[in-house]
């Protein structure tokens, strides 16, 4: 193995030599055993090096002098991606899926959350992601819409990749640039062009566009955001589209043959778009609401509670959310609307109409399956995944493996301006993984004197599958107290 090695200069600066430190020791712990290293006058050098020479670090600028025989095998980075790494602490590239992507200023996608890609819940057999979707696809392929020869009108598409471009996740569907969606704080973004979507409405465009007019499409999501039983950064969505000419919608209406679905001249109203009639909008209004409470009642049965709420989005007008009751709350699983004839026209779909919806796949689960913890559907743990191997999986309810005791930890800081929480969340789920099942803001105080604004955090720690030791915990909390100061550019109390 060709190992580069790198020695600093008492002019480095300490952030340099910090990185190069970090650096150097990923390199050499990953491949030579970390007990042959050891920390080199502040910098590392295996044991095993048969000779070696010095690479300064001249003027916080990286020169390789000598690379060194240490084994057989051979391992090289280049320079411009060392030097990017001892500027930012990183590869100058990202690997998902085995295909690289350059980083930028925009990059804020973690290893953590890199690993989930790929692991597509929605198509793992028996898996409750997965069992909810075939139930919805199902009510859509057979208890719905048959077309007069028995096959069905929808399609659907469970494998298309959560790596997107922006302009696939916010252009294509009319998305402002100034919209708080596109906040950097609230996507995993991994350059300035590309993403892991943040909703499954990122395909409706380049669908429609290829000539689909009634589709389903079922994905993993990433958004940045808090964290609790309910929110976890990946969660999944099934989206819907159904498009239709105007014999479609019209033909089953007495003297429908009178009837457009566009009129010139018109305004946009609360009701409906300025290009759409009245008449048109509220056939496919009635349609989408019918079809989305009948495919509620196929999961929960006839007696479920439901509502709709009005709402906006970017895409649709007008929109709806549909909440259902359980348990005594109104919970929102769903947003649909008549989608925007603008964006139909770009897809060159501008002669039919058409609504569209989006599905929230873990919230349906949890409450179909009683699931208690949105976690629990990553969980590999036979006694969660054995629950749902049985034949007849419908009535599956979820039985509690025992609880274990949650174990609280607090951690405050001084913020930088630019401090956004959700960096905080990210960076406790980093470090701690899924042993953390909340994070709460408790204290948010702003020094009255120097203005200088501060944050008080409550960590809940708490296994799925054990008992979490205090001496484990107290091991986490203390790499997040050292750790977060040189992440987040805070300052710990
Ligand atoms: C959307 O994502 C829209 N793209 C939905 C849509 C599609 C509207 C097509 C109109 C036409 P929203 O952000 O509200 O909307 O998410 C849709 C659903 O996903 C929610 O109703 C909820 O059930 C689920 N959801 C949203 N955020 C989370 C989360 N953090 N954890 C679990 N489920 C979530
Ligand atoms: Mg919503």
């Amino acid at each position: 193995m060709v190992v580069e090695l790198l020695s600093v200069d008492d002019h480095t600066s300490s952030d340099v030599k910090m990185a190069a430190t970090r650096l150097v020791a990923e390199v050499l712990i990953n491949r030579v055993p970390s007990s042959a290293c050891t920390l080199f006058p502040k910098i590392l050098l295996p044991s095993s090096c048969s000779a070696y020479h010095h690479i300064h670090l001249k003027h916080n600028r990286c020169v390789l002098h000598q690379t060194y025989q240490v084994q057989s095998r051979s391992v090289h980075f280049s320079v411009p991606s060392l030097q990017n790494k001892l500027e930012t602490g990183h590869d100058a590239e990202i690997e998902i899926l085995g295909k690289q992507y350059p980083r930028d200023d925009f990059t804020t996608v973690t290893p953590k959350i890199l690993s989930r890609v790929g692991v597509s819940l929605q198509n793992q057999n028996h898996h409750p992601i997965c069992l909810i979707k075939e139930r919805i696809r199902d009510f859509f392929f057979i208890l719905a819409f048959l077309n007069r020869r028995g096959n069905p009108l929808f399609s659907i598409y469970d494998h298309l990749s959560p790596i997107v471009t922006t302009a696939q996740n916010f252009d294509s569907v009319l998305v402002p640039q100034d919209h708080i969606t596109r906040k950097k704080g609230d996507n995993y973004y991994i350059n300035r062009d590309m993403m892991l979507r943040a909703h499954t409405s990122a395909h409706q465009h380049d669908l429609v566009q290829c000539g689909l007019d009634c589709f389903l499409v079922a994905g993993d999501v990433y958004r940045r955001d808090e964290i609790d039983s309910s929110h976890y950064p990946v969660f999944h969505q099934m989206e819907g589209v159904r498009l239709y000419t105007k014999h479609e919608l019209f033909e089953k209406c007495k003297g429908g043959s009178h009837l457009e679905l566009f009129e010139a001249n018109s305004a946009r109203t609360d009701l409906k778009q300025e290009t759409h009639t009245l008449e048109a909008v509220k056939l496919v209004e009635h349609d989408l609401k019918d079809t989305l409470i009948r495919c509620t009642q196929h999961l929960f049965g006839k007696d479920i509670e439901t509502q709709w709420v009005e709402t906006t989005f970017p895409f649709t007008h007008p929109s709806w959310e549909l909440e259902i009751k359980f348990h005594g709350e109104w919970l929102e699983t769903l947003g649909c609307g008549i989608m925007e004839q603008q964006l139909l026209q770009s897809a060159g779909a501008g002669d039919k109409i058409g609504y569209a919806f989006g599905l929230g796949l873990d919230r349906l689960a949890m409450l179909l399956f009683d699931i208690p913890d949105i976690r629990l559907f990553w969980s590999t743990d036979e006694r969660f995944i054995s629950q749902f191997q049985v034949k007849d999986p419908t009535s599956v309810k979820f039985k509690p493996f025992s609880s274990y005791p949650p174990v609280y930890q607090d951690i405050a800081f001084w913020l930088p301006t630019d401090y956004e929480s959700n960096n905080f969340y990210d960076f406790v789920r980093t470090m701690a993984g899924d042993l953390v099942e909340n994070v709460q803001l408790i204290d948010d105080f702003t020094h009255p004197k120097t203005n200088r604004k501060s944050h008080c955090y409550r960590i809940t720690y708490r296994s799925m599958d054990k008992v979490l030791t205090l001496e484990e915990i107290n091991q986490i909390q203390d790499r997040i107290r050292e750790q977060v100061e040189g992440e987040l550019s805070v300052q710990v109390r």
